[in-house]
């Protein structure tokens, strides 16, 4: 499904579970940081924070008293649409992954396939996410008014996506985020060709995200808008404005894809915008 209008979502990744402060200082961590940078990518065009916490110490952590307080202050400057991470760190168990819906975010991820670390420090672990276990995080988004944007690494995820719509698990219209390029953790390599082979496999009622992990962010950013797609940059994704060159905040990254977007004849959705086309109530309607 095209986004209306010309309009394209733009999600911010500002933090992740992988990147550390020694990779780059512009790394936001604790609340202070990640606030002040969403209130900076809202003001450059970014409707959708995806949200990683993490501890005192740096280390991811799936508390959901850390979400609360990043999610209060957040909301406390700006009405961007709180996306928490599901995915977690490999530190993280499967319950603590889901802990953060407790703190009531918009939306969250939602892992559609289980994949193996290949590198790093973290490799030969499983990033879980059998059957059950999708089944059973969607259904705790559900409990907690949490719409899911599905997130799909290779082609074998569309079994998943196509099981939790069969049996009803959730709602219209779906939101699936296209992974190219990560490829350490299962995700197809940056090939257009691959992204329009994705494309085909979309199930009616979706809008499509598109995600390049690395030197590929503009690049897989800019493809995907031009299939009507919305995207997703940040330091999460990509720490490199530009080949050795660190980019020096996720609002840079955000304030480039919105350039690429106007020079396409698009216009960034504001979160009321994205509120209204994805079908996410307002912070306000939420306990
Ligand atoms: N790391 C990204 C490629 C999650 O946090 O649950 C996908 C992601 C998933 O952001
Ligand atoms: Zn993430």
């Amino acid at each position: 499904m095209k986004v209306p209008n010309n309009k394209v979502i733009i999600t911010v990744a500002q933090t992740g579970a992988l990147v550390t402060k020694a990779m780059t200082p512009a790394l936001p961590e604790q609340p202070e940081e990640i606030t002040a940078s969403a209130y900076d990518c809202y003001n450059e065009g970014a409707a959708i924070i995806h949200i990683h916490a993490r501890d005192k110490e740096g280390k991811t952590t799936g508390s959901a008293d850390v979400f609360r307080d990043i999610h209060e202050k957040i909301r406390n400057r700006c009405n961007a649409i709180i996306q928490d991470s599901t995915g977690g760190g490999s530190n993280l168990t499967i319950e603590q992954r889901t802990e953060c819906l407790e703190a009531y975010p918009d939306m969250a991820s939602l892992n559609m396939g289980t994949m193996v670390r290949t590198v790093g420090e973290a490799a030969g672990t499983p990033f879980m996410n059998t059957r059950p276990d999708i089944e059973a995080f969607v259904t705790r988004m559900n409990k907690f008014g949490v719409k899911p944007e599905m997130e799909v690494y290779n082609l074998s995820m569309f079994r998943e996506v196509r099981n939790v719509i069969e049996k009803g698990l959730i709602q219209k219209p779906y939101c699936v985020n296209l992974i190219l390029g990560m490829v350490y953790q299962g995700a197809l390599e940056t090939d257009p060709r691959l992204f329009i082979t994705y494309l085909q496999y979309l199930p009616e009622d979706t809008y499509f995200n598109s995600l390049g992990v690395g030197a590929a962010q503009t690049y897989v950013a800019t493809l995907g808008m031009i299939f009507g797609g919305n995207v997703r940059v940040g330091l999460e994704d990509n720490i490199y404005y530009r080949k050795g060159e660190l980019a020096t905040s996720n609002a840079q990254l955000v304030a480039r894809i919105v350039r690429v977007a106007r020079d396409l004849g698009k216009e960034p959705a504001t979160p009321d915008e994205a509120r209204q086309i994805l079908g996410i109530k307002p912070p306000k309607a939420r306990p």
